[in-house]
């Protein structure tokens, strides 16, 4: 399986390490310990809790009894919508079901209603595993996103063939309206937001990525995906969703570029989506926070859309990596972020295993649905923001 962070792998592009060992740790035990505080009491924190006229049952059991919330409860505490990616064709496991309702309160399809997968010939719609899966959520009171409706990259098949061979802008802008509007009206009220383009710039570098839609719309197909799903959905959020840019600054200033054009010339576009593959297992601090402060400063929403952070040969590699997923947290919390996705949930079932190989284990729960350091560090974060600071 080859992937957008598959191919930076390969270019020899790797996160920027931490710059100062010391001062980076000096920050991240600070981090732990204000996190502790927030889970015995928040006198220590400073953060002044809410008055008990505006709380919710919820938000009070979190304040006072934070071990008695589970991680769901915690994140709408938090007012954070914190999701996952899932398959349709786990949802059938109970260990599956209970850990995901438990811990979260938004799903995305893996990849259920990738144009690949939902339309994969002009006349065949298979909407059925993402039915099952909109379904589930309606059910049991979770958020969808939608991800995602334009995808090119050519050698991971996520734009089928008979659309990769539309060479007429006309006819190629006449099957994306009917693709968009058709997915998009059938999930309308159910699927709040939408990653709209998914990954349009350079995997590794700055640039447009020179995919078919970009061959044949020109550079503002960007632009036009996100006119048309806002007429197909006035209602629905529009997110532009983007890899890589946490270890390249470059491509990272290229997103805000991109983003700032595209505000500019009165584009409906909500928000941008950070995946978040942290493929090396760490990001330098300060980096998120900084990008998706610059974002916000451009009046979009920003969220972490695909948080998968792979162990590496540290001496206690599971409290490393949970360090790192309370840094993440905090950097986007701290910046008014508010939807951390993680790109599944359990060791058991990650893309991870197919492209650096299984054992990596980059999820909160391992493979037998047992939490993780990890996810003491994320539900740590969240009761840190519980007041909404
Ligand atoms: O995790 C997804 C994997 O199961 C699919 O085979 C692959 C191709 O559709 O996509 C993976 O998810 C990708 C996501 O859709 C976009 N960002 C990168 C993700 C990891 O490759």
């Amino acid at each position: 399986m080859r992937t957008a962070a598959l191919e930076a792998a390969e270019a020899g592009v790797r996160p920027r390490r931490f710059v100062a060992i010391a001062s980076a740790l000096a920050a991240v035990v600070g981090l732990a310990a204000a996190s502790l505080a927030a889970c015995s009491g928040a006198a220590e924190t400073g953060r002044v809790a809410p008055p008990a006229s505006q709380t919710t049952t919820t938000r009070a059991s979190c304040t006072h009894r934070p071990d008695a919330c589970t991680t769901r409860q915690a994140a709408d505490a938090a007012g954070v919508t914190l999701g996952t990616a899932v398959a349709a064709s786990h949802l059938d496991q109970a260990d599956y079901r209970r850990t995901l309702l438990e811990t979260f309160n938004s799903i995305t399809p893996e990849n259920e209603l990738k144009w690949s997968s939902i339309h994969p010939t002009p006349d065949t719609w298979n909407f059925g595993p993402a039915d099952q899966i909109v379904d589930f959520a309606q059910a049991n009171d979770l958020q969808v996103k939608g991800h995602n409706l334009i995808w090119d990259q050519k050698v991971i098949g996520s734009t089928p063939d008979w659309v990769l061979r539309i060479d007429d802008p006309a006819e190629l802008r006449r099957v994306i309206r009917d693709h968009i509007t058709t997915v998009m009206h059938r999930y309308r009220g159910k699927v709040d937001r939408w990653d709209v383009v998914n990954e349009p710039l350079d995997t590794v570098g700055s640039g447009l990525y020179d995919n078919h839609f970009r061959h044949v719309l020109g550079d503002d197909y960007v632009a036009e995906m996100f006119r048309i799903a806002h007429e197909a959905d006035p209602e629905a959020h529009l997110f532009l969703n983007e890899a890589a840019v946490e270890y390249q600054p470059a491509k990272a200033g290229a997103l805000i570029a991109l983003v700032k054009r595209l505000v500019d010339e009165g584009t409906p576009i909500d928000g941008v989506g950070v995946q978040g593959h942290l493929i090396s297992g760490s990001v330098e601090p300060g980096v998120l926070r900084t990008l998706f402060d610059e974002l916000r400063s451009l009046g979009v929403a920003v969220a972490i859309t695909e948080l998968d952070i792979p162990t590496s040969s540290d001496a206690r590699p599971l409290d490393a990596q949970a360090t790192v997923y309370g840094q993440v947290l905090a950097e986007c919390l701290d910046a008014s972020c508010r939807e951390v996705t993680t790109w599944g949930f359990t060791d058991r079932y990650t893309w991870i295993d197919d492209f650096l190989g299984p054992g990596r284990a980059p999820l909160p729960f391992d493979r037998s649905y047992r939490p993780k350091s990890a996810l003491n560090a994320i539900r740590d974060e969240l009761l840190l923001h519980q007041n909404g600071n």
